[in-house]
C-alpha cells in the first residue's frame, strides 16, 4: 500500500469537502448517464457498475452512498496501480462531482462495488441503484447489464483510453 499516495488522496477530498458549502436547501439537480453494471454469473455473487454524473448546478455535489435491492452493500470504490500492483479501496469520503462538471465511474477507475448479490445478472437485465448525494433527494438511476461499455459521445477534449 502507496501511504503517502493515500494520504494526498484524503488530502485532495478534504480539499474538496471544505469547499462545499456547509448546507445547501435544495436539490442537486444531479443527472447520470451510460449506467451499465458487469454481468454476473451463479456463484459470483459481486459485480462492478459504471457510470457518469453530471453536476449542472454552480456548487459542487457530493455522492456519499450507493445502495440496491439486489445487493447487500454497494461501496464507492476506485482501482489505484501501485508499486505495479492493481487494487481497489473505498472512497471512504464519497466522490465530489464539480460544479458544472462531471464524475466517472468506469472501468480502471472508480466503479460501484455491488457485493451479496441475490441472484445472477445476465445481459439486458436492468438493475436499480439509489445514489445518495449530501445534499438534495436520493436518485434511482437504471443500470443496464452489458458486456461491455456503452458507444457514449465524449465531451470534447476527452480522451478514450
Ligand atoms: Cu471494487
Amino acid at each position: 500500500m502507496n501511504t503517502s499516495f493515500r494520504v494526498l488522496a484524503l488530502a485532495a477530498v478534504a480539499a474538496g469537502l471544505l469547499a462545499a458549502p456547509a448546507h445547501a436547501d435544495k436539490s442537486p439537480g444531479v443527472g447520470i448517464s451510460g449506467a451499465w453494471l458487469r454481468p454476473a454469473a451463479a456463484g459470483m455473487g459481486m459485480t462492478s457498475g459504471y457510470l457518469v454524473i453530471r453536476n449542472p448546478t454552480a456548487k459542487p455535489v457530493r455522492l456519499r452512498a450507493a445502495a440496491s435491492s439486489v445487493a447487500r452493500s454497494v461501496t464507492l470504490h476506485r482501482s489505484v496501480v501501485s508499486g505495479g500492483v492493481a487494487h481497489m479501496e473505498a472512497l471512504t469520503d464519497g466522490l465530489i462531482i464539480p460544479p458544472g462538471g462531471s464524475a466517472s465511474f468506469q472501468p480502471g477507475g472508480n466503479h460501484l462495488m455491488l457485493e451479496g448479490l441475490s441472484h445472477p445478472l445476465k445481459v439486458g437485465d436492468k438493475v436499480t441503484v439509489r445514489l445518495t448525494f449530501d445534499a438534495g433527494p436520493p436518485l434511482d438511476a437504471t443500470f443496464e447489464v452489458r458486456g461491455a461499455a456503452p458507444e457514449a459521445p465524449m465531451p470534447a477534449g476527452m480522451k478514450m483510453r
